[in-house]
């Protein structure tokens, strides 16, 4: 430990398991989804990933404390065509009907070159590189949108339409960790932004704005405004789309009309999820290991100029924490035991 604000807790990835299955269990999660949630949170802890990482644990109690959570929801996984999954998480969190529906997507994917899936009617509060690299891990192409709750404004306007919407991609490589990249549509996550309000920090200005339309470096001010796209008038089309494909493609709510359900709660967002999945061998047969091979020179000569490829720094995390666990900060333990006295 050192000065106040840089205190830390340490915790072995099990023991951040067993504290966030704890937590989950006490707030009245059934054991399938609390598993399923902590090991989410315990991943994105361990990967560096702090606004999606223990974090949210406190924003799981809270949307269970408002109600938005189905505690015990049983997902209903159907095939509407050869090639399509839908899961219906029945109002719990995402993770349970992601695990559910996973094993039918493989298979369909595999038998048909190419699938999808839809989770619907499910809360979202996770980062997205979870689910891409478990369908990397089975030698798959994966994509992955979600909207969340209107608090991101159009490039050329300032109040909010569309969610932080993240975009998640993988590419298997054989014999290492894909390459995989998962990033909101918004300048930042909004859990960046909640981490910045809980340290007192600014935001930089291109973040959002306050209530008023005008930029503002105020985290909290921006959290009651509108966030920005990222890439302007690009990310804006961006979110737009994750809205569409996420949404009414798959018969469920916009980020606005996830907003308006909440009914003021203050929960996380709830809605859908789609995800696909491409079988690299559907379009090159017998060549498959050859033109993988070819997408390697690709990320060769990324790195060849110095340049990273995403998620190397979430692999260099994960490889340190194996090592020496995790540190989490102080205030944050702290949070997480008050909620679970709660
Ligand atoms: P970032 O802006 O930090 O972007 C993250 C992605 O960009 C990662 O793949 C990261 O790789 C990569 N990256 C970052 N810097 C570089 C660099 N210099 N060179 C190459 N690649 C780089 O993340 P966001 O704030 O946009 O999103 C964070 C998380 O929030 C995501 O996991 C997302 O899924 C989640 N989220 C979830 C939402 C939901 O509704 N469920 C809504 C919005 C966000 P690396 O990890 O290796 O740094
Ligand atoms: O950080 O923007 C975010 C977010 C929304 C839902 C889950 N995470």
């Amino acid at each position: 430990m050192s000065g106040a604000a840089d205190e830390t807790v340490a915790l072995t990835l099990d023991e951040a398991d067993a504290l966030a299955r704890q937590v989950l269990s006490a707030w009245g999660l059934a054991p399938d989804h609390a598993a399923a949630v902590a090991q989410t949170m315990v991943a994105g802890e361990r990967d560096g990933c702090a606004s999606h990482g223990l974090y949210r644990l406190l924003v799981a109690a809270n949307s269970i404390e408002r109600g938005v959570v189905a505690c015990a929801a049983v997902p209903q996984v159907s095939e509407p065509a050869p090639a399509l999954v839908r899961v219906d998480g029945q109002g719990g969190f995402a993770q349970l009907p992601f695990a559910r529906g996973l094993p039918l997507l493989v298979d369909k994917a595999r038998r048909h070159g190419i699938a999808a899936m839809a989770i619907t009617n499910a809360v979202h509060f996770a980062a997205l590189w979870p689910e891409v690299e478990a369908l990397a891990g089975e030698g798959l192409v994966a994509l992955a949108f979600t909207p969340s709750h209107a608090w991101v404004a159009p490039e050329g306007g300032t109040r909010p339409v569309f969610g932080t919407n993240p975009i998640a991609f993988a590419w298997p490589r054989p014999g290492r960790a894909p390459f995989v990249f998962d990033f909101a549509t918004s300048a930042v996550a909004r859990g960046e932004i909640e981490l910045h309000r809980r340290a007192g920090k600014p935001v930089p200005p291109e973040w959002g704005y306050d209530a008023q339309g005008q930029p503002s470096t105020d985290a909290a001010a921006v959290l009651d405004g509108a966030m920005r796209t990222f890439g302007a008038h690009k990310g804006s089309a961006l979110a737009a789309m994750v809205e569409l494909i996420a949404g009414p493609l798959i018969g469920d709510m916009t980020s606005a009309e996830s907003l308006a359900a909440d009914a003021g709660r203050g929960g996380s967002p709830i809605g859908g999820e789609l995800i696909l999945a491409i079988d690299p061998a559907g379009f090159l047969g017998a060549g498959v290991e050859a033109h993988l091979q070819r997408a390697e020179a690709l990320f060769a000569a990324i790195e060849g100029q110095g340049a990273r490829l995403p998620g190397t720094r979430r692999l260099v995390a994960r490889a340190r924490s194996a090592q020496e666990g995790l540190r989490i900060p102080v205030a944050l333990h702290q949070d997480i035991l008050s909620v679970l006295a709660r």
